[in-house]
């Protein structure tokens, strides 16, 4: 039986159209749930929107649309830049779905089973656009003197009735489930934030609201719906199969951004806790996406659409920019001009470069048919050993630790040393002088070139299929596992017959007009 794996993206507010930071983790969690598959697991990957809460209520009525037409309309276009992205999720899950209010209202009533939910009056400083109180030392001042959030977004005092959940008796299973697990929250810094946080002690949260009705009513208090982030929280769950089968709970890993890590660090498994639920594996906090430095915004104008620039520049060039150049966990930065300089120097006229020139020269003199090994010098045998290593340790130990950008690189050295072999063997020449060594160099970069594209599946996934059917790889051979040893025999059956080949990374122009 393959091992299981449950992997998820956060789910996103609907409440406008995506931005690139949505793009960046919906392919980062893509690109790890493929690096699973191809290590032969049983991967069910989650992602979705989280469609209730006062946000999601004045987004609607600032249009004058119900809540439920906004969630509609954006949701189709967050689901629709997943399918463009080639996001291989498994479910989509939209937080007004049935299912989703039955698996909400079964973990309320566990954690009121456990005695952890009591009603109570709230008063305290809420931001709508956080969805979140904050204690008044928390608040920050702003440029005008108004109190902000910490995360720098207005809020307002409010007073209401709630039911509460008693988060202050976690506190201290929770120091001792992170001193216990030590790779629960990642990277390092997300965890010292954290244990910091929970070690300051916590106070009772405030978990319905009574001020709006666009929600998951809470079970047996009309008037209530739930504090959203409960129910957000509650998707991977519901995905999960629970309250009726759980068979996929728990998650081995919630991918998320910095900015939300205390309520999938602290609430969440407090929530599990009291629910008397098994906890996620791991919480991973990746950085946040900067426009050429500079925090995006709506009202400054630089917010990127991911669909316009996998357009202009291709899904796989965006796809391998983001994973390549943001090193995973930190903050990153992009730019037109940045995607275009790496897609073209890596993809073109590396990768690219290397499969054209080898697939022309075996179309053109090899009748069209990967040729065979005939005997071996130690420049192919080191070139093998090489890649070898880079496919089968150095890659998928990266993908392992979440080091995306480090997959890349090390794909990256294979690349470059293909290159040099190529230059330094010149299988050109030896058409002429030594035809039996020109197969050799050429069969050599064919199985090296074949290796590469299955190991960078996980980044480029369009494309290395692209090469991979273009070279006649079958399927059972795209794994880390299944390509290996394939040294000395051709690797496509003795009848397949190239095509003639065209650059699989076409060289990237900077548009007129930023994408
Ligand atoms: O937080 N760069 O939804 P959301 C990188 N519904 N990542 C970014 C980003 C940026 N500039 N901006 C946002 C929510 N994100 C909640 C989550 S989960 C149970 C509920 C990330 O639409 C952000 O950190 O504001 C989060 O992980 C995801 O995008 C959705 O953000």
């Amino acid at each position: 039986m393959p091992q299981p794996y449950y992997i998820t993206t956060a789910i996103s507010y609907p409440n406008g159209r995506p931005h690139i930071g949505h793009a960046y983790e919906a392919i980062a969690t893509d690109a790890i749930a493929r690096y699973h598959r191809l290590a032969g697991r049983d991967v069910y990957f989650t992602t979705g929107t989280d469609e209730h809460g006062l946000k999601m209520v004045q987004a609607a009525r600032a249009q004058d649309m119900t809540p439920q037409a906004l969630a509609d309309e954006m949701s189709n276009i967050f689901r629709e830049m997943d399918d463009a992205l080639n996001i291989s999720y498994d479910r989509f899950i939209r937080t007004t779905e049935r299912d989703h209010y039955i698996a909400s209202q079964a973990i309320w009533r566990a954690m009121q089973a456990k005695g952890d939910i009591y009603l109570d009056r709230y008063e305290g400083w809420y931001s709508v656009r956080d969805e979140a109180y904050y204690a008044d030392d928390e608040l920050i001042g702003g440029e005008g003197g108004e109190k902000l959030s910490p995360q720098g977004t207005p809020v307002e005092w409010t007073v209401e009735e709630s039911w509460f959940f008693r988060l202050s008796a976690y506190a201290d299973k929770l120091l001792a489930y992170y001193e216990a697990n030590p790779d629960f929250i990642r990277p390092e810094s997300r965890r010292n934030e954290v244990v910091r946080f929970v070690e300051g002690g916590l106070t009772d949260l405030s978990i319905s609201r009574t001020s709006f009705d666009w929600g998951v009513p809470v079970p047996d208090a009309p008037g209530h719906v739930m504090y959203v982030w409960v129910d957000a929280l509650t998707n991977y769950l519901t995905s999960a199969g629970y309250p009726d089968d759980p068979a996929r709970w728990p998650a081995d890993l919630h991918v998320i951004g910095k900015d939300i890590i205390r309520f999938h660090a602290v609430y969440w498994p407090a929530f599990l806790m009291s629910a008397e639920l098994a906890l996620p594996r791991q919480v991973f906090g990746h950085g946040f996406l900067l426009n050429r430095g500079e925090k995006m915004s709506k009202s400054v104008g630089n917010v990127a659409d991911p669909l316009a620039l996998s357009e202009a520049f291709g899904v796989d060039a965006l796809r391998y920019f983001l994973l390549r150049e943001v090193s995973f966990g930190q903050d990153g930065s992009y730019s037109d001009e940045a995607i275009v300089t790496r897609a073209n120097a890596d993809l073109s006229n590396s990768f690219g470069n290397l499969a054209q020139r080898t697939l022309t020269q075996i179309f053109k003199n090899c009748e069209a048919s990967p040729p065979r090994i005939n005997g071996h010098t130690e420049a192919d045998e080191a070139l093998f050993t090489l890649i070898d290593t880079i496919v089968r340790k150095d890659m998928p130990a990266a993908f392992a630790d979440l080091a995306l950008s480090q997959a890349a690189e090390a794909w990256m050295q294979g690349v470059f040393a293909c290159n040099a072999y190529i230059d330094e063997q010149a299988p050109w020449a030896l058409r002429k002088t030594d035809f039996a060594r020109m197969e050799t160099v050429l069969a050599t970069l064919y199985i090296c070139i074949a290796q590469l594209a299955v190991a960078i599946q996980p980044i480029i996934p369009g494309s290395a299929e692209t090469l991979l059917d273009r070279m006649g790889i079958a399927p059972e051979l795209r794994t880390f596992e299944g390509i290996a040893g394939h040294w000395y025999s051709p690797l496509a059956e003795s009848d397949f017959r190239l095509a003639q080949p065209t650059p699989l990374f076409p060289r990237l122009e900077l548009p007129a007009e930023p994408a």
